[in-house]
């Protein structure tokens, strides 16, 4: 008995102390402080710029040929802070404007690729884009206007190609001892006056050859006044054809004196030299 009321004693001392505890926390007085930063924001950071292929072999005239550019952008207030990526300049290897070999103008948005996490976008060079090495600059900004740059090179190679409007040359019928000529044009949809065309990115000069029975009948050409007995050799006309240009071909057949009678037939055959 005596131990039963020893218990019941502590418990109801253990009661008043909890209550004494209770009561001392309720009557806690504390403070308070306002906690202030402000970030601030940072450009994006431009990491990587891939430009491919890096040295470009032109299609010849009328067709263009693609250039993929490739970033790699960072920004440390967050990747959806990147407002936009753009190709903002093409310059050539001396710094000058070279966007006019571009079938856009700039600037170019760039397209973010989730499958490889750049922002990429591909243009498109103009045939006629000189052999020399480029600068592509781009420029990422961020939501609140901040905005950063790199660049890349590429090149671009000579590419020396022509194109005739042409596919036959006929002298019709002719006496021995006659001459019969063939006028050209520059307009190359015009196949009866033959025209020849660069559709390169370099200027040109034409050499020519003939094959097949024609030889030895004497055929010569003209280009810009300069004119050449054809042989089966290949010779050239010191012209320079700019990109672009398209220029006439005279052709003139003479059929000498003791020649048989029948029909002669050969190959002509053109091609693009340097200038
Ligand atoms: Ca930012
Ligand atoms: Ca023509």
């Amino acid at each position: 008995m005596e131990q039963k009321k020893l218990m019941k004693l502590m418990l109801i001392i253990l009661l008043i102390v909890l209550r004494v505890a209770l009561g001392a926390m309720h009557g806690a007085t504390g403070d308070q402080a306002v906690i202030n930063v402000s970030v601030n924001n940072v450009p994006p950071e431009i990491t990587e710029v891939v430009i491919t292929p890096d040295t470009v072999s032109l299609s010849p005239c009328p067709d263009t040929t693609p250039v993929m550019i490739e970033v790699s952008a960072v920004d440390d207030n967050g990747a959806d802070d990147i407002g936009s990526v753009e190709l903002t300049v093409l310059t050539d290897s001396v710094g000058n404007d070279a966007s006019s070999n571009l079938t856009t103008s700039l600037p170019v948005v760039m397209v973010y690729n989730a499958s490889n996490g750049m922002y990429e976008v591909p243009v498109y060079l103009k045939c006629t884009t000189p052999s020399n090495s480029y600068i592509a600059v781009v420029s990422a900004t961020d939501s609140m206007g901040a905005s950063s740059s790199a660049n890349a090179s590429f090149s671009v190679q000579t590419t020396r190609a022509l194109r005739i409007d042409f596919s036959v040359l006929d002298f019709g019928a002719i006496d021995p001892g006659n001459t019969s000529i063939i006028a050209g044009d520059a307009n190359m949809s015009t196949p009866v006056a033959p025209t020849i065309k660069n559709i390169g990115n370099t200027k040109m000069d034409v050499g020519m050859k003939i094959e097949g029975e024609l030889f030895p009948i004497n055929t010569s050409c003209t280009l810009e006044g300069t004119t050449r007995t054809l042989t089966t050799t290949t010779q050239s006309f010191g012209v320079s054809i700019a990109p672009g240009n398209a220029i006439a071909a005279d052709f003139k057949l003479f059929v000498p004196i003791g020649t048989h009678a029948g029909t002669y037939t050969g190959q002509l055959i053109i091609e693009p030299v340097a200038a």
